[in-house]
């Protein structure tokens, strides 16, 4: 196996062994295989293209696949073999309704490759890993699109979920995957990359519609870190249908719901607020579960990513949903065409459990989302030009295990404080418990809520523009210093750079994807930098730098 497509990455080169995340070999490789066949459905849709053959089965059925491929999403080998098989039988499919012409000779092997028999089907995943390509740039910019092609989806799947889709989005995926059979020249990558950003900024804005329209703007809340005596239900991840659904199915059970992780925004959403079982959020980010997990003492459902090798104390007690799986672990399967998921096993379970463990008490704040913010655009104005804010800093971005990411908790402490964070993803719990007071009474730690909620962000950012009158979103005072770990960060990023952000701190190290060659690019076009330390950073910050 080889996999370096996060940032906890064996020895931030590549993970050939075992994962750290707890990947296995046969599970890499398949992955690996997964994306392969994908780009053999996407060499199709591309000689289909504008006749309207590519609808939205193989779309949707790619954004599903490619999100089960995220890290810390899907560990299960059945599961990714089953995904695989899906796969080819749609190429197929889809390779029926084209006529010969219609095709390219000297198909690429993606294209046509095929067996049935799940053991040669493991012998072909150990031919299509990701140092098949052998120039090191063109690998590193392959990996960087499908790495942001794959955070693209998972938003997209989360649309989806409520209903939105957009057809642009899964051309541009078939797009971009098939581009990375041909050899393309290498600015011809960097604008597919860059082409992804773009994309990647659509598909957080349909999924913010989404998001909005179902369930409401997200509302400022200060949200409960306790427990309550009644025995809980956890819920951890992304999907907010699952959440609508869990809270629906557990409401007068005597059961209550708390949040865990990403799903920590659910708490901001009016549609949810008005579950009084709903009663806060419990533990920090994914990777504290393990402990958190087994404390909680009740059922815990991942709708999405992060989840990590379930361990004994709670392995009983762990569900999956969607696109997210481990082997061994339960899976509640998908809603039925037009019906609900069936949330009872776990509600039975929940109910001869042990109410929650403290482990904290009090409140944080948040639902600080574009609509909220931009409500007190003008106050915020005032206060920037009266000199009451210095300047914005956007620690947007994903927690990890790393020690060196206390950088992000002692930027926080450290930042002057006549400054504000903007913070989206789970990066945020390595400083929203910490005592970081008010300027007149907004808050220094503003939390727009869940990764693709940078899209607030980037809302707020480009209003501030308007209202200031300026040309470019780099003559504000904002600076922006990313946490990433997994590609939905990737996307992040990319979004941010499409949308012209220059001079971003990104740590706490530089992707191990990303060539020598590839650096260079991103240093001279963008001003990208990996993050230093705390004092240096915050001085440069500080200088607009
Ligand atoms: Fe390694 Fe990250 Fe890949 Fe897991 S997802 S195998 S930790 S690079
Ligand atoms: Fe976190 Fe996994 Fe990325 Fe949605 S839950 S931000 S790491």
């Amino acid at each position: 196996m080889f996999c370096f497509q996060c940032q906890e990455t064996a020895k931030n080169t590549g993970c050939t062994i075992r994962g750290m995340c707890g990947k296995d070999e046969t599970t890499a490789n398949l992955q690996d295989l997964l994306i392969y066949t994908l780009k053999g459905i996407s060499i199709y849709a591309e000689a289909a293209k504008g006749k309207g053959l590519f609808d939205k089965k193989y779309g949707l059925f790619m954004v599903r696949a490619l999100f089960s491929t995220i890290t810390n999403a899907n560990f299960d080998v059945k599961r990714i073999m089953n995904l695989i098989k899906e796969a080819l039988s749609l190429r197929e499919e889809l390779k029926k309704k084209l006529t010969p012409s219609d095709v390219p000779d000297n198909l690429h092997d993606a294209a046509v490759w095929f067996f049935d028999d799940e053991k040669k089907i493991k012998g072909k995943a150990q031919q299509v890993g990701v140092l098949t390509t052998e120039n090191e740039d063109t690998r590193s910019l392959r990996e960087l699109l499908i790495y942001g092609v794959k955070g693209i989806a998972a938003y997209t799947d989360h649309a989806a979920v409520l209903g939105y889709e957009d057809n642009k989005i899964y051309d541009f995926i078939a797009e971009a995957l098939a581009s990375t059979t041909q050899d393309l020249r290498k600015e011809d990558m960097v604008a597919l990359v860059i082409r992804a950003g773009n994309m990647a900024a659509g598909a957080m804005a349909l999924l913010d519609k989404a998001n909005t329209s179902t369930y409401g703007s997200p509302e400022i809340t200060k949200v409960n870190i306790g427990v309550g005596k009644n025995p809980g239900i956890l819920i951890s991840g992304h999907d907010l249908k699952d959440m609508e659904e869990l809270l629906k199915q557990t409401e007068n059970t005597g059961l209550d719901v708390y949040t865990h992780s990403e799903m920590l925004p659910a708490n901001y959403y009016p549609a949810f607020k008005k579950y009084k079982h709903f009663v806060g959020n419990y533990g920090n980010s994914w990777w504290k579960q393990d402990k958190e997990f087994e404390s909680f003492g009740g059922p815990i459902l991942m709708t999405t990513n992060c989840i990590i090798p379930a361990k004994e104390p709670y392995k009983n007690r762990i569900f999956t949903t969607g696109m997210a799986g481990f082997p061994g672990v339960k899976h509640i399967p998908d809603r039925p065409n037009g019906g609900k998921k069936d949330f009872s096993e776990i509600i039975k379970l929940a109910k001869i459990c042990q109410a929650p463990k403290e482990i904290e008490k009090g409140e944080i704040i948040g639902g600080f989302a574009h609509d909220q913010v931009l409500k007190v655009k003008d106050k915020i104005t005032e206060m920037v030009k009266s000199g009451k804010i210095k300047r914005f800093i956007v620690m947007a971005g994903c927690d990890g295990r790393h020690p060196t990411r206390d950088y992000f908790t002692k930027v926080a402490q450290e930042l002057p404080k006549d400054t504000i964070i903007l913070t989206a993803g789970c990066a945020k719990y390595r400083y929203n418990k910490l005592k970081l007071g008010d300027i007149d009474g907004i808050p220094r730690v503003l939390d727009a809520g869940q990764c693709n909620d940078s899209y607030s962000l980037v809302l707020i950012a480009l209003s501030l523009k308007e209202i200031f009158g300026l040309k470019d979103i780099n003559d504000l005072p904002i600076s922006f210093d990313i946490a990433w770990y997994e590609q939905k960060a990737v996307c992040v990023l990319l979004a941010l750079l499409a949308l012209g952000v220059k001079g971003l701190r990104l740590g706490p190290t530089l992707p191990a994807f990303v060539s020598p060659g590839v650096a260079k690019v991103l240093i001279e076009n963008f001003n990208i930098k990996q993050i230093k330390n705390v004092e240096e950073d915050i001085i440069s910050i500080m200088n607009g730098k």
